[in-house]
């Protein structure tokens, strides 16, 4: 099975330039003017549209158990989703119950996975702490290809850590040389403020951004950047949605700490407004944490990827519909929190990214595919056009639009954040693993087809990750 990419502009986070791409056995084998395909190869024309690394979205949650409720994604439609948008790879969160076996979580998300139509990968979740969690941890980057573990400062009586577990863990993910993640939101906070959002009578979709204000994030963002600084461990931010948390990353960053930042495409675009929509099912359907933000805020956020100090984009798909909403009717307290978004988040970083001018061409790959596969340790296999590389390649049309909705769009979901949109930027052709599975009308995925791709801990690739003493050099003093 081969595909020759004729004409077109290859624009990598690096480079722009005029050339053919000859994909065979999955991989990049050619780059060059004028090649020629050899028989039975298909031929895709680029013409005046630009070839770009499919996109890797690092952070999505497909049939993730939740709040009651299980997301209306799973690994064959959210990923089928992806591809239509020009993303070829996800990275899904194992999220384990507090006291499950971190493996046996892992495998069930394995199983999930199965059906998967594009290649995927897994963080893992820390959801309580013990010698066995620790022990698992292990396992987990040595033999399973697991070099990232999440935790969730929120979701008070759930899945929330106090800091002496992520103290715990960090210190653990430091050893590994694996990445620690991050939900960073003040659960405390918000259970307080929830409670007294309740008694006020507040019980609609409108009390959860109220409880969820900017200082809960950025009092989070701080705290656990001083945790993980305690120990060397670095760190990824998720969702980073206010001008608190962006600078509290920026101030580490310039500090020379370990740490990175994402954000979320819905966090460009769309405004707090909507937690306050009088349709119920409107205002429901926006409910994600940490919420939508104003103006000032999400013009933070596109300082932060225009100036680095944030590096990926995500969707943090996680679909839920109306009537799962609805369980959260009476008391937004319990009304499952998340959004999609995995097949617009290329466009909306085209339309609102590069039309407006924040972003260049180079700075858009850079930050949909290049800058997770280098954080997470996949690139240049992922996230680059290159010999060797995996054909995981959009088409990507920069001139041509289309309008978003949800009964166009290819997930499960009955509702999208962007509807109504009319999107500049779209992926005319997304090639998987050197195969066209879309070509800007119809999906042609296979089920099963998606690899799960390992990642390596940075320990095994570089020799950086030192132990806390040697990087401390503590000391003691002896005293007579
Ligand atoms: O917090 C998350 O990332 C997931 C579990 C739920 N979705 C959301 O509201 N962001
Ligand atoms: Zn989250
Ligand atoms: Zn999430």
């Amino acid at each position: 099975m081969s595909l020759l990419i004729k004409g077109g502009t290859v624009v990598t986070a690096e480079e722009t330039y005029r050339a053919d791409v000859y994909c065979a056995e999955g991989t990049i084998q050619a780059i060059g003017k004028n090649l020629k395909a050899p028989g039975g190869a298909e031929v895709v024309d680029a013409g005046e549209a630009l070839v770009i690394p499919g996109g890797i979205d690092p952070h999505t949650h497909m049939e993730l158990p939740f709040m009651g409720t299980v997301t209306a994604d799973d690994f064959m439609t959210g990923p089928s989703a992806a591809l239509a948008g020009g993303t070829t790879m996800i990275i899904d969160f194992v999220i384990p119950s507090p006291e499950q076996s971190l493996l046996e979580a892992y495998d069930t998300w394995m199983s999930n996975a199965e059906k998967a139509p594009a290649d995927y990968s897994f963080h893992v979740a820390i959801t309580w702490w013990s010698d066995q969690v620790k022990e698992e941890m292990g396992v987990l980057t040595r033999e399973r290809g697991v070099n990232s573990f999440k935790h969730f400062m929120a979701y008070k009586g759930a899945i929330m850590l106090d800091d002496e577990v992520l103290l715990n863990s960090f210190d653990r993910c430091q050893e590994l040389g694996a990445m620690a993640t991050v939900h960073a939101e003040n659960g405390e906070l918000i259970y307080h403020l929830q409670n007294k959002l309740m008694a006020m009578g507040i019980t609609g979709p409108e009390g959860h951004v109220q409880s969820r204000p900017p200082a809960v994030e950025g009092e989070a963002t701080q705290r656990v950047i001083a945790v993980a600084g305690a120990v060397n461990a670095p760190l990824y931010v998720v969702h980073c949605s206010c001008k608190e948390a962006l600078s509290a990353i920026a101030t580490a960053r310039a500090n020379g700490q370990a740490v990175y930042g994402e954000a979320l495409a819905q966090h460009l675009v769309i405004d707090e407004s909507t937690h306050y929509l009088e349709d119920f099912t409107q205002a429901a359907a926006h409910v994600m944490s940490p919420p939508f933000r104003s103006k000032e805020h999400r013009d933070a956020i596109w300082g932060g990827l225009q100036s680095g100090t944030l590096q990926t984009t995500a969707s943090d798909h996680c679909a839920f519909c109306a009537p799962q909403k609805a369980i959260g009717k009476d008391d937004f307290r319990l009304m499952p929190n998340g959004c999609g978004g995995t097949e617009d988040r290329m466009s909306v970083l085209w339309d609102q990214g590069v039309k407006t001018g924040k972003l260049t061409p180079n700075d858009f790959v850079r930050v949909t595919s290049t800058a997770t596969a280098k954080i997470f340790n996949i690139h240049p296999r992922k996230g680059e056009i290159r010999v060797g590389a995996d054909a995981d390649i959009a088409i990507w049309d920069p001139n041509a639009s289309r309008t978003v909705s949800a009964k166009t769009h290819h997930s499960n979901m009955d509702f999208n954040l962007y509807e109504g949109m009319t999107l500049t930027g779209i992926s005319r052709a997304t090639i998987s693993q050197g195969k066209q599975v879309w070509d800007g009308n119809e999906l042609r995925v296979e089920k099963g087809v998606g690899r799960y791709i390992p990642r390596p801990t940075y320990s095994s690739v570089f020799d950086r990750v030192k132990t806390y003493a040697e990087l401390n050099a503590p000391h003691k003093v002896e005293r007579a």
